[in-house]
């Protein structure tokens, strides 16, 4: 099909075709990106903090306008939920889920089995521990958070950055992760097991980054997911679906629809669904005029959006926070930008205005082929 030919480098992208311009977008329609996405029968939403819930109404009004689903940014790793062992804090993600329910929303969990964000007492614990002691210091997290949440969240990402073909394995998992080293390959399958087990309704994702650009380091981690998933098949792993996390750097890596629309493809081949859990642009590199940054960052997301949504597998899309008042962009050294300036990779602007990006997002959703009834 003629849009998969779209190719966007860096240098390629101000011959993109620009988006409708918001302000236009904004006088006719006030709906909200999650009315965009159901009308193809998905859902849009976004990774917020309990904290912004608390103090910040506007962007608390922004989330329950544009959103279905929401994703907790932090507050369900590990390392803010069991600080001591066997000694949880669960009050940041209540807050939350109970702001989901409120408002009618989807809820995720994120994340279940991490090699970071994890509470310091675990990886001594793991080093004394034996086989079976390692295990269920493993299990144990996934059982009472799953528990927890049973019927309130729909989906767990169960396992997250299993792969970093960067550290030397020939088969591109990450061996610098604590869970690769406790019990080898066999976590993802003990952990999507366990997951299965505490809750049969919950949809079970394998997720990772990386997996988006036309670059040697994607193609790399590509690989590696597809040859992961040929083993987790052959083992009768119960996973259900695909968390790409859709963290796009457009101007240090190009983007091709071809290649992304043939990986969905394969994945697709394994009878899984997929869900972009943590879209964002990072902008540093881009133009210095933020009105020319921001068609650009529209026009790549457009691009990357338009493969995503065609395969009838792609049942959500949510952003990694929802307006650039709050991103891990600015703040994170790789991605912030010198002068203090706030990127600017996020659909809403830090003054909750919506921008090209939040256009891309909605033109890509209303061109969407519909996938049928959404899932309960
Ligand atoms: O955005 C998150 C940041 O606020 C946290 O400090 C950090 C560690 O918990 O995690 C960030 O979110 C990451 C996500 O959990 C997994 N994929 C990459 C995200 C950005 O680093």
């Amino acid at each position: 099909m003629e849009r998969r030919e779209f190719l966007a480098g860096a240098l390629a992208l101000g011959a993109c075709s620009p988006v409708v311009p918001s302000h236009a977008q904004e006088s006719v329609s006030s709906e909200g990106l999650a009315a965009h996405a159901r009308r193809s029968g998905r859902y849009f939403g976004a990774a917020i903090k309990s904290r912004q819930l608390r103090e910040d109404p506007d962007f608390t009004t922004a989330v329950a306008r544009e959103c279905d689903m929401v994703v907790q940014e932090y507050e369900l790793k590990r390392g803010t939920t069991e600080p001591k062992p066997g000694k949880y804090d669960f009050s940041g993600a209540d807050q939350i889920i109970a702001f989901a329910q409120d408002h009618g929303m989807r809820a995720r969990g994120h994340a279940l089995v991490w090699y970071a964000a994890q509470p310091k007492w675990l990886e001594p614990a793991l080093k004394l521990a034996n086989r079976g002691g390692r295990e269920k210091l493993m299990t144990s997290y996934i059982d009472t958070a799953m528990d927890r949440y049973a019927g309130r969240i729909a989906e767990w990402d169960v396992v997250n950055e299993a792969l970093e073909p960067n550290d030397g394995r020939a088969d591109g998992m990450r061996q610098n992760s604590m869970w690769m080293q406790a019990l080898g390959e066999d976590y993802i399958d003990i952990a999507f097991h366990r997951a299965r087990n505490a809750d049969p309704r919950a949809t079970l994702f394998l997720t990772d980054f990386g997996l988006e650009h036309d670059s040697p380091r994607c193609e790399r981690r590509r690989t590696a997911m597809l040859k992961l998933l040929d083993r987790l098949k052959a083992r009768d792993v119960p996973i259900d679906a695909i968390g790409i996390q859709g963290h796009l750097k457009p101007f240090r890596e190009g983007f091709n629809q071809a290649v992304f629309a043939r990986f969905l493809d394969q994945l697709r081949g394994y009878g899984l669904t997929f869900s972009v859990t943590e879209f964002d642009v990072a902008d540093r590199g881009g133009p210095p005029n933020p009105d020319k940054r921001d068609q650009q960052i529209a026009s790549v997301a457009k691009a990357f959006l338009d493969v995503a949504l065609d395969n009838p597998a792609m049942r959500s899309i949510l952003c990694w926070g929802l307006s650039d008042r709050y991103s891990w962009l600015s703040n994170f050294p790789d991605y912030k930008w010198p002068d203090g300036q706030l990127s600017r990779g996020l659909p809403l602007d830090g003054d909750m205005r919506r921008k090209p990006l939040w256009d891309a997002i909605a033109s890509a959703f209303d061109a969407a082929p519909a996938i049928g009834r959404r899932r309960a």
